[in-house]
C-alpha cells in the first residue's frame, strides 16, 4: 500500500481481523458504536473519506448515492447481497461498488439443511422427514440451464411456476430483485403439493408474508424455516406465533471464519481499486 493511505468509513464494526487489517492498510473512519447509520449518517461522515466499507443495513438509493460526496470513489459492501445499493445511480456517479461473493456460500448452505431439518421436525415422524430430506430429488429453476457438470442430475425447470408444482420442499437462492419481490405469493402458494415447506435463507422481500403466514396457519404449507425476513431488521410480528414456522435472526454466513473471509474479500477488492487495478467483485 501507498505510504499516503486511502482514508476508509467503515460503517460497522466488521469482525476484529477484519477491523485489523483495515486499520493496518487504511485512515479509517469506524463507527465505533455499530449503530444502525442511515443513508443520510453516511453522508453526514464521507466529507472526508475516499472509500466506504459498508454492511447491507445501510441503504444506498439513489438519493443516497447522489448525496455522497464527490471525494467517496468507492463502496465496498460486506455481503453478497446488493439489493440495499442502487447500482444504475451509482455507475451513473462514477462510484465503483463492490460485493463478497462465492465465500458464504457454504456457510449459508449449512443454515439451509439446518432449517430444512428444523421445519420438518413438525410432520410426520422426525426420523422419516431426515430421511427424506437426506434422500432427496433435486428440482430447480434458474434463468438459465446449468452444464451437466454442475446440475448433476437436478431436474430444470423453466419457469417458477413449474418448479412450485412439484417441490414439496422449496429452497429459496436468488437476489431480491423487482422480478422476484413476492415471487412467492398466494397465486405461487396454491400452486405447491399440499403440506410443502418452504426455507428461505435468501432474502425475506423473495415471500409476501400474508401469504405465506395464513399457508402456515391453514397447514396449507406444513411449515416455513426462515433466516431473513422483508423489512429487517424489523419481521412481521406474526411469524413470532406461528407454530409452524421456525426462525433464526439472519445468521446464514454468521461464523466467524465467512464473516472473516467475507471482510477480507471486501478489503481485498478495496486494495485492488486503491492499487489501479480492477476489484473482481466489481458491481457498478
Ligand atoms: C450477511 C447476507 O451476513 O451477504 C449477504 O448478502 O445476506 C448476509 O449473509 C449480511 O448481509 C451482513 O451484511
Amino acid at each position: 500500500m501507498p505510504n499516503n493511505k486511502p482514508r476508509l468509513l467503515v460503517a460497522r464494526i466488521f469482525p476484529q481481523d477484519v477491523m485489523d487489517r483495515a486499520a493496518r492498510d487504511y485512515d479509517c473512519i469506524v463507527n465505533s458504536e455499530d449503530a444502525n447509520w442511515s443513508g443520510d449518517d453516511v453522508i453526514a461522515r464521507a466529507g472526508d473519506v475516499d472509500a466506504i466499507l459498508t454492511s447491507a443495513r445501510t441503504k444506498y438509493p439513489a438519493e443516497v448515492i447522489q448525496g455522497l460526496p464527490a471525494n467517496v470513489r468507492m463502496l465496498a459492501t460486506f455481503s453478497v447481497g446488493y439489493e440495499h445499493i442502487d447500482l444504475d445511480a451509482a455507475k451513473a456517479r462514477g462510484l465503483v461498488v463492490t460485493n463478497t461473493p462465492d465465500v458464504l456460500t457454504e456457510a449459508v448452505a449449512d443454515i439451509t439443511i439446518l432449517l430444512l431439518l428444523a421445519a420438518s421436525r413438525r410432520i410426520g415422524r422426525a426420523a422419516a422427514a431426515r430421511a427424506r430430506a437426506m434422500g432427496m430429488t433435486i428440482h430447480y429453476h434458474n434463468r438459465s440451464r446449468l452444464a451437466p457438470d454442475l446440475e448433476q442430475g437436478a431436474v430444470y425447470h423453466d419457469t417458477p411456476q413449474s418448479l412450485l408444482k412439484v417441490a414439496q420442499f422449496l429452497s429459496i437462492h436468488c437476489e431480491s430483485t423487482p422480478e422476484t419481490r413476492h415471487l412467492i405469493n398466494e397465486d405461487g402458494i396454491a400452486l405447491m403439493p399440499e403440506g410443502a415447506i418452504i426455507v428461505n435463507t435468501a432474502r425475506g422481500d423473495i415471500i409476501d408474508d400474508d401469504a405465506l403466514i395464513p399457508a402456515l396457519e391453514s397447514g396449507r404449507i406444513a411449515a416455513a424455516g426462515l433466516d431473513v425476513f422483508a423489512g429487517e431488521p424489523d419481521v412481521d410480528k406474526r411469524y413470532f406465533t406461528t407454530k409452524n414456522a421456525f426462525i433464526l435472526p439472519h445468521i446464514g454466513s454468521a461464523t466467524v471464519e465467512t464473516r472473516n473471509a467475507m471482510g477480507f474479500r471486501a478489503l481485498d477488492n478495496l486494495d485492488a481499486f486503491f492499487q489501479g487495478e480492477e476489484p473482481v467483485d466489481r458491481l457498478a
